[in-house]
């Protein structure tokens, strides 16, 4: 397993980082070449020759379960960026919720012979099956936040039992004695599986804080949907004094029921992910979302990039790759001035991760 650098759950704010910031938002479209997204600015010369098949063109096919949200907005701009970089023609498609469709997309890609196949989240009982093909057409495959049931394919995660340790560190520091807790989840998604695993560990290790509710619903309108489940949630238990909302459309959801019902001086959040969207709402006067345990997701889609251009190169790659979280509380955001994801990444350097899937013929990102 491959980990960069873990970082510490104290950030290092760098004056330096107070830039000006832009977050790139493409709308996914059904095919479509690598795209115009800023590409990462090289910094080193590469002493490796580019392999001939890259001169040439080489495709790789994005097959991606959902494509609303800040996450996979900025996800899907790193991976166009990685792409163009590379010289990879990115061929994107989304089941956009739709996991039969997803399949279907997969099946398309397998049988168009992509150079590889990026499979971005599904569920393991809906592209297992068309995984199984690629990898038996020799097709190289790298899997992102779902179980590609086979070795054969590179599976890369974000930290996820680190996201959540580290939200959770802070709701018990915040919470000091314990405390009812509001839990957002839908299980099927595999980072939010392993998410509820460590949730699960820690009430059995913190029995003074107890869930009182549990709500949750992944869709093309999550936020609004579960604002309206956390309020429900919140008026049927007044004693709660927090939310814990690993995702970051459950946290805005959740932010924005707080807000509606005025508890703000009661109730905190505690989420995953981060956007420049994400640390608006965060750094709003009397935000009740304290803290978020995050990467940056276009880094992890360039991750994803790098691991499918070396996989078509022949080059080793190991097969499990694990992008690692940085703890972001609203406080440090505050006293930073950070206002977006570029100033944050600025101020966080471990956020960006090149030693991971580094390609040795590029110039470094
Ligand atoms: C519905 S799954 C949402 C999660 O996928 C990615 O892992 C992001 O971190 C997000 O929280």
């Amino acid at each position: 397993m491959i980990h960069a650098r873990v970082l510490g759950a104290t950030l290092v704010f760098s004056a330096l980082a107070l830039a000006g910031c832009s977050q790139a938002t493409p709308t996914p479209t059904a095919t479509t070449a690598a795209s115009s997204a800023a590409a990462p600015v090289p910094t080193a010369s590469p002493t490796v020759p580019v392999p001939p098949k890259f001169a040439q063109g080489v495709t790789v096919a994005l097959v991606r379960q959902l494509s609303s949200g800040d996450y996979f907005e900025q996800w899907l701009a790193g991976a166009q960026a990685e792409a163009k970089a590379l010289n990879v023609k990115l061929e994107l498609s989304s089941g956009d919720g739709n996991n039969d469709k997803q399949a279907l997309n997969l099946e398309q890609a397998v049988q168009r012979r992509a150079d590889a196949i990026i499979v971005d989240h599904g569920f393991a009982d809906t592209v297992q099956p068309a995984i199984r093909k690629a990898v038996a057409a020799g097709i190289p495959l790298v899997a992102f936040d779902v179980d590609p049931g086979t070795p054969e394919a590179v599976q890369l995660t974000q930290d996820d039992h680190e996201i959540a340790s580290q939200g959770l560190g802070q709701l018990k520091a915040d919470l000091g004695a314990g405390g009812e807790v509001v839990y957002v989840y839908v299980a099927g998604f595999a980072p939010l599986d392993r998410r509820n695993e460590t949730w699960t560990r820690f009430k059995k290790d913190n029995p003074a804080i107890k869930q009182v509710a549990q709500i949750g619903v992944v869709n093309s309108s999550t936020a609004s949907a579960v604002a309206d489940q956390a309020k429900a949630a919140l008026q049927a238990n007044p004693g709660v004094k927090a939310i814990f909302a690993p995702y970051n459309e459950f946290a805005k959801g959740a932010a924005l029921a707080v807000k509606e019902l005025g508890l703000q001086d009661k109730v905190r959040i505690y989420g995953a992910d981060v956007s420049t969207a994400d640390i608006g709402v965060m750094t709003e006067p009397r935000s009740p979302w304290v803290a978020t345990s995050a990467t940056d997701p276009s880094n992890v889609g360039r991750v994803a990039v790098r691991a499918a251009a070396l996989l078509v190169a022949g080059e080793k790659v190991e097969r499990t790759l694990t992008v690692p979280p940085a703890l972001i509380t609203q406080k440090q955001l505050r006293d930073g001035g950070i206002t977006g994801i570029e100033q944050l990444v600025q101020a966080v350097p471990g956020l960006n991760t090149p030693e991971i899937a580094k390609v040795p013929w590029a110039a470094s990102s």
